[in-house]
């Protein structure tokens, strides 16, 4: 049975774009539905938040919230969670550690919108280094961060993470090599490039 999808998000990257790098990371097509009539929305959506996966199959059509939940179906459905259990248990540990730091990220990436603290924010920078060095250090010498010889949905999450950051200071990488050529060998990845030549 054929399967079309479409999310549903704000026209911004937010909680959607990783999930809009998996569909890249695996080569599948999926419509981008900007939502522009959220009010009128909400109530028809499952818990009233988006992202919202919408699942179009020959038997009907199947709605999926939280973006985690949606990253990890799509992870399986696509072979992005690793390829044995030590892989996929290796790629869980990553991508919970790369919530972690997503989750503290967030008020300072969206600091005027969440009235964040300057206090919190300076604290936030000058911790960095030490949560690069974490999270540097459970890719160590691996090529991906589930161990394997191929990306995972932990490597869509750090290079999500990675970018947002340099997006606003392109020198956060400078002293971590392995975490830069991650993000460049994530970048470099013909399906990814091609995506992330055309993202607005
Ligand atoms: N845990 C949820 C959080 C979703 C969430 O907070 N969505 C926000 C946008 S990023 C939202 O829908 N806000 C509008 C509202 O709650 O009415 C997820 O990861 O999907």
């Amino acid at each position: 049975m054929s399967t079309s999808y479409e999310l549903l998000y704000f026209p911004l990257r937010g909680r959607a774009e990783p999930i809009r790098l998996l569909f890249a990371t695996a080569n599948v097509a999926f419509t981008n539905t900007p939502v522009t009539n959220w009010p009128e929305l909400k109530p028809k959506t499952p818990l009233g938040q988006l992202p919202v996966l919408v699942e179009h199959t020959e038997s009907g059509e199947r709605q999926i919230a939280q973006s985690m939940a949606i990253i990890r179906h799509l992870a399986r459905v696509f072979d992005l969670s690793g390829k044995d259990e030590a892989e996929k248990t290796t790629t869980d540990v990553a991508a919970e550690t790369l919530n972690d730091w997503r989750g503290k990220f967030a008020p300072v990436q969206f600091a005027a919108f969440m009235k964040t603290e300057q206090a919190v924010i300076d604290k936030y920078w000058a911790e960095l280094p030490a949560t690069l060095r974490l999270v540097e250090g459970l890719l160590g010498s691996c090529t991906w961060f589930g161990g394997g010889e191929s990306p995972t949905y932990a490597d869509v999450l750090a290079f999500d993470a990675l970018d947002n950051h340099m997006a606003m200071k392109p020198e956060t990488l400078a002293d971590f090599p392995r975490l830069r050529a991650l993000h460049d060998r994530f970048r470099a990845l013909p399906s990814v490039a091609a995506y992330l030549e055309k993202r607005a």
